[in-house]
């Protein structure tokens, strides 16, 4: 019911009487007072008066079902979210809710995560209420080895979605960072859970760096955020959204298509290519230019010798922006 009166409250303009949601809604008006001081609860500002009745005044920057998926245009990401306040890793939440049936475009969001994770068993920063912490669960029937893909396709979607709806200049560095500036705003962590030649889902983990106006010293020199970039504040829901949004796009063609399209876009907005890279595989480093991304998304790597290596994974420095 909270939700039915959000929604009529959102489509009035102006006041919205206590008598016309309690015909609409079949409820009592004190039902209506608890569901109005409950939404209130949540940081929505709703003015009463005795006369008029509700009026919706401002709306709180969660990330709730709601917020995500009012006007929300997609057919399958986000018709399922989860909004949690705090959890140990929105991956890990996906992946355990993926085990039990969980639908291919849910969505899986913290304010806090109290174990957020990078690559390779780093920590991902992700204090509250100031970052998006999301997880997208994905059933695709494609072969693992595919699955760089999916990881190389979300970072465009996100560059696309942060550029759109912010206007900052946001570029990808290889395979599927966010940097402004040189400095890191987004990182992405694909998981899968499969067997030899079918996935049975997989998680794609998306974190971005909104409204902090500070890092804990570890990063303050590698990471940004849209507020450091840009000195407002961003409401986060939008950008969801706007998220959702555009990796449906780029997700619905890759499956449907199985093409390999995106792959130049992406090039576009790939700040690691034409720099001097290196390149940590397992003992080895190769050092060389970044020449190309290949069809199906490795870095080329040209070395001066003249040899080129595709690298599909591994650790790689981009020359002028912060390694690891
Ligand atoms: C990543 O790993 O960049 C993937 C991060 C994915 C985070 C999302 S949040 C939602 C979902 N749930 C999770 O638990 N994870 C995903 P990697 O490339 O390994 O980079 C990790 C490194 O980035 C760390 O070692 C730090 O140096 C740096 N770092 C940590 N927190 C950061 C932050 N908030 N902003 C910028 N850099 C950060």
């Amino acid at each position: 019911m909270q939700e039915k009166i959000l929604q009529m409250l959102r489509e009035k303009e102006g006041y919205l009487s206590g008598e016309q949601i309690s015909k609409q809604l079949g409820v009592s008006r004190s039902a209506i007072w608890k569901a109005v001081n409950a939404l209130r609860q949540e940081g929505y500002r709703i003015d009463s008066s005795t006369n008029k009745g509700y009026k919706l005044e401002t709306i709180p920057d969660i990330l709730t079902a709601p917020e995500i998926q009012h006007g929300l245009s997609t057919h399958t990401m986000g018709k399922k979210v989860v909004s949690l306040k705090e959890v140990d890793s929105t991956n890990e939440e996906a992946k355990r809710q993926g085990a039990k049936g969980a639908p291919e475009g849910a969505v899986f969001l913290a304010e806090h995560q109290t174990g957020g994770k990078g690559r390779l068993g780093r920590k991902w920063v992700s204090l509250p209420g100031e970052g998006i912490w999301m997880s997208i669960l994905l059933r695709p029937e494609i072969p693992p080895y595919e699955i760089p893909q999916i990881t190389l396709l979300t970072g465009l979607a996100v560059c696309r979605a942060i550029r759109s709806v912010t206007g900052c200049d946001a570029l990808i560095k290889w395979p599927n960072d966010i940097i402004i500036h040189g400095k890191k705003l987004v990182g992405i962590l694909t998981e899968l859970v499969a067997e030899a030649d079918c996935i049975n889902y997989a998680v794609t983990g998306i974190g971005i760096n909104v409204n902090q106006k500070q890092f804990p010293n570890e990063i303050a020199h590698k990471a940004t955020s849209l507020f450091l970039e840009t000195q407002r504040r961003w409401a986060r829901a939008p950008l969801v959204q706007k998220i959702l949004e555009s990796f449906e796009e780029a997700y619905d063609s890759f499956l449907t298509e199985v093409s390999f399209d995106f792959i130049t876009p992406y090039k576009e907005l790939c700040v690691s290519l034409g720099r001097e890279v290196s390149v940590q595989r397992g003992e080895q480093v190769i050092r060389g230019r970044a020449a190309d991304i290949s069809k199906t998304g490795e870095l080329v790597v040209q070395t001066p010798e003249g040899a080129f290596y595709p690298i599909n994974s591994g650790e790689v420095t981009v020359q002028g922006i912060y390694g690891e």
